[in-house]
């Protein structure tokens, strides 16, 4: 697991996938790779940014080289699913509008998809009336919401505004995650979900949607 981190703080795009692949070689599981290997790194990177030893150049290649890893993860984490069976619930999945971060966004909509959800992913800086036209288009009973920048949450509360004045507010769930989101901010802007994790996400979208 060290090498996993290791190689993503030196952004060894070379060598990531070799890397990865060989941890799960070892029988390390795909999503231990993720959580205690890149994402404790991808923090890392965050903190160098934060003290001034990082630029945007460094976060740029982290980025990249965690996606690199990530085409070896997720065939793996998609198999583990199991295919065929009815689908649970349709989730309308974006990063809100002014954010471009979607490494986490991609993680749940892996996991939802794993679990049998059928995700309908928007991309990254989704303005609110998307997400609204997505509900209305695909009857969907879930949102979830992803952001990474303090200054994009507000992103979240204008998506329910949005949803409440489409009078869509009752047919719908909301949940919302990101590494500056937390239950209390989710409570306050009434979203009724929050998790920390991508698999918090998967326990998160079975409660609101009473499945199992
Ligand atoms: C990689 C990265 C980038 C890459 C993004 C590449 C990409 N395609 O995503 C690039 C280089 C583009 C980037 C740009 C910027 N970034 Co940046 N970035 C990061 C970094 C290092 C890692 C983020 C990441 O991928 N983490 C790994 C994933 C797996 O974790 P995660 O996203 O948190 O997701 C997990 C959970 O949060 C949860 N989750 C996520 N979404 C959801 C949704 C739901 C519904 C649920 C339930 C759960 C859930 O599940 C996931 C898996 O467990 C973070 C540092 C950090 N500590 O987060 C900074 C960070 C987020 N960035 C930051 C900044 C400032 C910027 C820029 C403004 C820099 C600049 N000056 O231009 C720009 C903004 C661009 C924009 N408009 O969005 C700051 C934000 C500070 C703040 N609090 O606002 C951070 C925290 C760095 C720092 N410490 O200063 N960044």
């Amino acid at each position: 697991m060290q090498e996993v981190r290791q190689a993503l703080l030196q952004f060894d795009r070379a060598e990531i996938k070799k890397i990865v692949q060989a941890a799960i070689d070892a029988g390390l599981l795909p999503f231990d790779v993720i959580n205690d290997g890149m994402a404790v790194a991808m923090g890392e990177v965050g903190k160098l940014f934060e003290t001034g030893e990082y630029y945007l150049p460094e976060l740029i290649m982290a980025g990249a080289t965690m996606k690199d890893g990530m085409e070896i993860l997720t065939p793996l984490l998609k198999a583990e699913g199991g295919l065929g069976a009815t689908p649970k619930g349709k989730v309308i999945l974006g990063t809100v509008k002014g954010d471009v971060h979607d490494i986490g966004k991609n993680l749940v909509k892996i996991m939802l998809e794993g679990s049998r959800f059928e995700v309908i992913d928007l991309g990254v800086d989704v303005e609110p009336d998307h997400f609204v036209q997505a509900v209305k288009e695909h009857g969907a009973r879930l949102v979830a919401m992803s952001a990474l920048l303090t200054t994009t949450t507000g992103g979240m509360k204008l998506t329910l505004q949005a949803l409440e004045a489409a009078g869509l507010r009752e047919q719908v769930k909301v949940m919302i995650g990101g590494a500056p989101i937390s239950n209390e901010f989710a409570n306050q802007i009434g979203a009724e979900g929050y998790a920390a994790t991508a698999v918090g996400a998967v326990a998160e979208a079975q409660r609101l949607l009473r499945v199992d």
